[in-house]
Formats: structure tokens, sequence, C-alpha cells
């Protein structure tokens, strides 16, 4: 029985359709280089923001009624697999992700909780048989639940950090099982309200304690997806401790985990720690950890992780730049971690949603190919920072320059001659990219 009656398959139409249920400029056969763009793009639906979602805020009970919502308990669990197959066909996405409450509602015991985690795994597996949407990663919700008010593998409670590494033992057993290409850790509460009641180091010790054992058990059962931190500085805790790429990098080194895991990036959670999107995926990129995105944005008016679909161009094309730079994504791939405004409540507006998201996308893709292949930025940093090519900079890249030896070079110096950053000037080459690629689409 179709959940979505009114929308059949979403297909390429090209920009000028009038179409609202049609894509405008992601077209997945295209190539863009030397890949398609449904391989360049890697997208995941959220199961979770999509299947799970309501609207509520902490102001308000739902406003989404979906056509699944008369079922309960395992029923609903199992409608929600329908739907969710149903869409990710016509959406066409060759990827999705979901925490295990997500899929199949917690029991009385932890032993019931995996039997309905087994029952509803059964179905995706049978469904993905068939099906060309595949598991971008699963993970473990280890915050919803009263039992992790002060955290899982950083609460002061050793009961529960058993109990979440059960969660993660099994979730990670799950992603063994559907060929997950990843597994999620995004710490939710792991972190702290006040000093006054903490024991830093015990927590953040424990924390990497906790992932050890993650990586080990993931090698005991065969399971080789990529393992992902997801930073985020604040909510629901006032400070996280992956706070943001280069303090998780720091913790991740510190503990000897970093050869075992790559970064999820998150567009609202780098804005949330006073950053740009594109500088967390570059500080991912340059030290060889930009492992997948959670693509959304945040709205600049609001400190919260509002889960926008992305539709800002300007971002998603810096996006795409640092991706490509990266030389793609590998195993991952771009979540939408995002979900539609309260009161964009019927069942369309998830297709729109997606479709805005993907076409934004899409352009970026192309808008960053074309800045990459003509060099506009690399020729304009090689240029910045040639005098490290040559005479004294090149000795002090090379190593043999000292202390000494520049303050004699120093000493001899006239007048240091600076250049221009030029950064008005860049900016405007970056808007002519995107209107002139963008009317060629
Ligand atoms: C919350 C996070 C979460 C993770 C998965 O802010 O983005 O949705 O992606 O647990
Ligand atoms: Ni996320
Ligand atoms: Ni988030």
């Amino acid at each position: 029985m179709p959940y979505f009656k009114t929308i059949g398959t979403v297909c390429y139409e090209g920009p000028t359709s009038k179409n609202p249920l049609a894509f405008k400029f992601y077209n997945p056969e295209e190539k863009v280089g030397n890949k398609t763009m449904e391989e360049h793009l890697r997208f995941s639906v959220a199961y979770w923001h999509t299947f799970v979602g309501d609207g509520s805020d902490p102001f308000g009970v739902g406003t989404m009624l979906r056509p699944w919502d008369h079922y309960r308990g395992m029923d609903l669990a199992k409608a929600r697999v329908e739907a969710a197959f149903e869409l990710f066909e016509k959406l066409n996405v060759p990827f999705f992700c979901f925490h295990d409450v997500d899929i199949a509602p917690e029991g009385e015991s932890l032993k019931e909780t995996y039997k309905n985690l087994d029952t509803i795994v059964d179905m995706l597996e049978e469904y993905m048989k068939t099906s060309k949407t595949k598991l971008l990663w699963n993970t473990a919700n280890l915050f919803t639940h009263p039992r992790f008010v002060h955290g899982a593998a950083t609460s002061c409670n050793a009961d529960v950090f058993a109990y979440a590494a059960a969660k993660v033992k099994k979730g990670l057993e799950i992603a063994k099982r559907l060929g997950a290409e990843n597994y999620v850790f995004w710490g939710g509460r792991e972190g702290y309200e006040t000093l006054l009641n903490t024991d830093l180091k015990l927590e953040l010790d424990n924390l990497a304690r906790f992932l050890h054992m993650a990586v080990d058990y993931a090698k005991e059962i065969g399971f080789d997806g990529q393992f992902l931190i997801e930073p985020k500085p604040k909510e629901p805790t006032k400070h996280q401790y992956d706070f943001d790429v280069a303090s998780a990098l720091a913790f991740l080194q510190t503990y000897g985990l970093q050869d075992y895991f790559k970064f999820n990036i998150e567009a609202n959670h780098a804005t949330l720690a006073g950053h740009t999107f594109e500088h967390e995926l570059r500080m991912a990129r340059i030290h060889g950890m930009l492992g997948s995105v959670d693509a959304n944005q945040g709205d600049t008016l609001l400190g919260w992780d509002t889960d926008e679909f992305p539709t800002d161009l300007y971002s998603t094309t810096l996006a795409m730049y640092e991706i490509l730079q990266n030389g793609g994504l590998g195993r991952g791939g771009l979540n939408f971690d995002a979900k539609v405004r309260r009161g964009s409540f019927e069942v369309e507006d998830l297709f729109y949603a997606h479709i805005a998201g993907m076409d934004s996308f899409a352009v970026g893709l192309k808008v960053a190919q074309r800045l990459i292949e003509d060099r506009v930025f690399e020729d304009v940093i090689d240029k910045r920072y040639k005098s490290y090519t040559e005479g004294i900079g090149r000795e002090i890249v090379e190593g043999t320059a000292d202390f000494h030896k520049l303050e004699a070079y120093a000493l001899q110096l006239g007048e240091i001659q600076n250049q221009s950053g030029r950064q008005e000037r860049l900016k405007t080459v970056l808007n002519q990219y995107l209107l002139e690629v963008s009317a060629t689409l």
C-alpha cells in the first residue's frame, strides 16, 4: 500500500521545469569530471527526521500526522520501513541512516529492545535485497532515555556506561549485517553542565575507553565500515566533549584513536561552534579525517541546531569545493540530517525538502568543479605563499633554518613588502562562477 499516493518517481527535468516534484539540477547519471553526480554526492535520507519527526518543539506538540501514524508499537515501526523504502525509491536516493530507536521501539528490557530491533532489521534486510538504497550509517541513540541523563560513556554511573556499550555492540552487529558503510558516534550527552560536580579527566578517559572497546569489537566481528565522530559544541549539554574538529582531533590523538576514526561534519554543528561549514570540512580534510557529511543548514539568527534542509548555494559550493579537493567522500555521503519546518506538515513537503537539498548540492558540485578546473583559488594561494618556495622561506619549510639564521636574515632586511589578500575581488570571482555556471546549467 503506498503511503505517498500523490507522488510518483521524482525525475530530472532540467532548470526550466516548473514541476515542483522534479529535479532541476540533480541529474544522477550526468558526469561531472570523472564521476556521475550520484557517485559524487552519495545522498542519504535521515530516518529520524523524515519518518519519526512530528514537528514538535519545546513550545508545542507535533503538527505532522503521517499516513503511517495510525499504527502503534511494532506495527508502526514496520509501516515506517514500508514508507521509507517507498520514499527512497521515489527520490532515487542511494543511502539512508538511522539510530536504533528510530527503527524499533524500546522494549521493557534491553532483551526486548534487541528483539524488536532484530525483527525490524530482518525486514530492512529483506527490503535491501531488492532496493538500490544502502545503509550509509547507523548509530545508537544514547541521549533520549532518562537513563542517559548524565551522559552515556561519560556518565558518572558505571551501569549506564555498560548499558551504552551494549547498545553500541548491538549497533555494530546491525551495521555488519546490513553492510553499513560507516558507523557514527555523535556524543549527544557526552559533555557536562557544571564542573562543580564533574570529574572531567575520568569522563574523557572513559569516553576513550569506550571508543577503544568499540574499535576492538568491530575488529572481532569483522565489521569494516568507517568509524565516524560527529563533532558538536553544545546542545543538549552545555559543553560537549567533541566540540569541533580541532578539539575532537586532539582528543583522538591524545588517546591513540586517530587511526580508527574520521569525522562526520554537520553544517549546523559547525556554525554552532562559531565556525563556517567549510572551516570544519577543511580542518578535517587537511588532516586526512574527512569521512562524511550531515548536510543541513542553520539559521544565523537562531542559536540552536535548526537542521534546515540546505538551500544556500554559496555554502553548498564551498562545501563541495572541500569535498572535491578531498578526492570525494570515500565511504561517506551527504546525509540530510535535516527536517522540514513545523509549518511544512504535509507529506509533499518531505519531497520538496529533499529535492531542494539535492538540487542545491548539485549546483554546488558543478560550480566547485569549475572553480577547481580553472584553479581559481589554487593559483592565488600558490602565488600568495610563493615566499616559502625559495630563499629563506624554503629553508623554513625544509627545516634548515633556526632562530640564529632567521635573526641574521632579519637584521639585513630593508622595509618588508606585503601584498594585498584581495578578499573582495575573490568573492566577486566566486559570485561570477556561481552565476556563470548556474546560467549554463
Ligand atoms: C544531533 C546530531 C544527530 C546525529 C546522529 O544534533 O546531528 O542527529 O547526526 O546521532
Ligand atoms: Ni547529525
Ligand atoms: Ni545535529
